[in-house]
């Protein structure tokens, strides 16, 4: 037997039998995939982006992949959204990519080409996130493992349920962290507790996460919504601009000595301070009214 058709076989036996397994043929298929598997949803200035596959724990399939990127992108080309929240339909926020997706077995039946699946959407979706104009929020409502705790870790504040967890799910199938996870995790929780969470493959409950530093905040389960829309509501009246830019810098100066850091500063405050919202902001103190800021 090649070494294609075994890997095949190999996944489709180890299926459960009638969810994934097509009786009549050797490829892998799924039940059709109902539309919106990315909700949208607009809430005056925030953007609230449902992962829609509950039964399957919001596991990232390319369909998926394909919503969520292109729902972050409208979100980033409309000017009146200012804020964008991430979460998960159903008990789950997101288990990593779907390990009985198409995608996971290659053209010639053999063992898929993991490599390719990163650059052609995982660090697409990061890279987005990582750039969007407005501040994302990942309101993780239940378990984040694999590349959806590292999707969820690389957004600018992450609001979790105290029901919910982290699982770097990688090790146990014989990966490494990705979606990020090499760069994001050590320098969320230090060396030690990287390492330790990476190889373990040990649950991570979302109030632990919240103890270490990894997160903003861990809150109530029935709070969780109400609590992340209201920070998005904070933050989507905040200049969208300098907080695009305080991303932009955090992440950039953590390449550089305190030199280069001071110097980055410097270059960007001279940008920011020649732009409305600063202008605004003053003006706003002074008049002891509420800024109306507008850069983006
Ligand atoms: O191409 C590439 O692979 C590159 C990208 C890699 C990035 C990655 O994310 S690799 C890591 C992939 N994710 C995982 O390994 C996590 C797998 N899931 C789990 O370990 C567990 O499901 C959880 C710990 C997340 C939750 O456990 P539990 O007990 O709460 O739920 P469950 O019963 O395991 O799952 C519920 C259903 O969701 C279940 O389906 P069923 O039996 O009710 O029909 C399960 O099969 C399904 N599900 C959960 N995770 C995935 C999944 N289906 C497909 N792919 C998944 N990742």
């Amino acid at each position: 037997m090649g070494r294609g058709l075994r890997w095949r076989n190999l996944i489709q036996d180890n299926l459960p039998t009638g969810r994934y397994k097509n009786p009549t043929s050797t490829l892998l298929i799924r039940h059709p995939m109902p539309d919106n598997l990315v909700l949208v949803d607009t809430q005056g200035p925030v953007r609230l982006l449902t992962l829609n596959r509950p039964a399957q724990l919001n596991s990232f399939t390319m369909a998926l992949h394909g919503e969520l990127l292109a729902a972050l992108e409208a979100a980033a080309q409309d000017a009146a959204v200012r804020a964008v929240v991430v979460t998960g339909a159903g008990r789950g926020f997101c288990a990593g990519q779907d390990l009985a997706d198409p995608t996971m077995v290659s053209a010639d039946g053999g063992p898929p080409d993991v490599g390719a699946v990163i650059e052609r959407v995982y660090r697409p979706l990061a890279l987005r996130v990582r750039s969007m104009p407005v501040p994302v929020i990942a309101a993780v409502n239940g378990v984040a493992a694999g590349a959806g705790a590292n999707f969820a870790l690389g957004c600018d504040m992450v609001v979790a349920a105290r029901g919910a967890s982290f699982i770097q799910a990688f090790s146990k199938i014989g990966l490494i962290p990705d979606c990020g996870g090499t760069w994001l995790l050590p320098r969320l929780v230090g060396r030690a507790q990287a390492l330790g969470l990476a190889m373990t493959g040990n649950k991570l409950p979302a109030e632990d996460a919240a103890r270490m530093g990894m997160i903003w905040q861990c809150v109530d389960d029935a709070a969780l919504m109400e609590t992340a829309m209201a920070l998005a509501a904070k933050l989507a009246a905040m200049p969208a601009k300098a907080l695009a830019e305080t991303r932009r810098a955090f992440d950039e100066a953590m390449g550089l000595d305190y030199a280069g850091a001071l110097a980055l500063e410097a270059r960007v405050q001279r940008e920011l301070g020649h732009g409305r919202d600063f202008a605004e902001g003053v003006m706003a103190f002074f008049a002891k009214r509420p800024p109306n800021f507008t850069d983006r």
